[in-house]
């Protein structure tokens, strides 16, 4: 609904905008090839302006060493019930490795010595579950937007997606695999990291060990634990329930804004 009506605007839009090129009356232009790419370009163009809108570089709010909460609970998936995980878990990840592709001009596949290289970012915030707790922890990790830009996103892309080891829920077919997607502005958000530490330690297991997303300006299911892969998409169509996470898919809001 949201969306035709939106369609409707740039039409009216761009065939006023069309006076200036002569040509009149919505539907003998509206098959036209010109028309055509005027209106993807308004639809650029108006995607671009609700970024501007969006002060999309606000911080969500940092504490400081003393509101560090006591515990934190972990929640969820606390020890991925695979023999892969396990078997890494047992030399310090040695042979775990980051992939990252989809959309990209140069997929990679980092180690965790890779990622510790990398420009870091440590943040303490307030993480809120939408089971009504919330905790306050200190992250540190590599910022993803310079991570990113190193592997170059090609022009269609819009969204990051996150792979975890662990399936929350079993099934055969995959669908019951823990995964997350963002838009590229958060993707790009200077507190948006690839966690490896929490409270100046290497990460616990319970708490996604060796890498987990911190998306400060979301709620805690957006925070996918266990990243195994990040895929940059145009689209979530053909993935699992096409929601763009596992628990979208189980009907909870994708935007998860706080
Ligand atoms: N891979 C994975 N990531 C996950 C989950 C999960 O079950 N599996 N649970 C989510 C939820 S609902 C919350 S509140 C946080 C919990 O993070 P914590 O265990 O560090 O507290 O992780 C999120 N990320
Ligand atoms: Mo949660």
């Amino acid at each position: 609904m949201t969306f035709s009506i939106t369609r409707r605007r740039l039409l009216i839009g761009s065939a006023s905008s069309l006076g200036a090129f002569g040509l009149t009356g919505c539907d003998d232009v509206v098959g036209n090839a010109h028309v055509q790419s005027v209106l993807k370009m308004a639809e650029t163009l108006t995607m671009r302006s609700q970024r501007l809108l969006i002060p999309k570089d606000k911080l969500a709010r940092e504490f400081s060493q003393s509101d560090i909460s006591p515990t934190f609970r972990a929640n969820g998936t606390s020890h991925p019930d695979s023999e892969v995980y396990s078997q890494m878990t047992e030399n310090g990840f040695a042979n775990w490795r980051l992939k990252i592709d989809g959309l990209v001009e140069r997929p990679v596949e980092l180690s965790l010595t890779d990622l510790k290289t990398l420009p870091s970012r440590t943040q303490i915030t307030r993480h809120d579950c939408v089971e009504g707790w919330s905790a306050i922890g200190k992250w540190t990790g590599a910022q993803l937007a310079p991570l990113l830009r190193s592997v170059g996103l090609k022009p269609q892309s819009r969204y990051a997606v996150f792979y975890c080891a662990d399936q929350l829920e079993q099934a055969l077919d995959g669908s019951g695999t823990y995964y997350e997607s963002i838009d590229l502005i958060d993707a790009f958000h200077p507190q948006t990291i690839l966690a490896y530490q929490m409270n100046g330690k290497d990460l616990e297991v319970a708490h996604g060990a060796p890498l987990r997303l911190r998306v400060e300006r979301h709620l805690g299911y957006k925070h996918a634990k266990y990243l195994m892969r990040i895929e940059i998409r145009d689209s979530f169509a053909g993935l699992w329930g096409g929601k763009g996470g596992f628990w979208e898919d189980r009907g909870y809001e994708w935007y998860a804004g706080i």
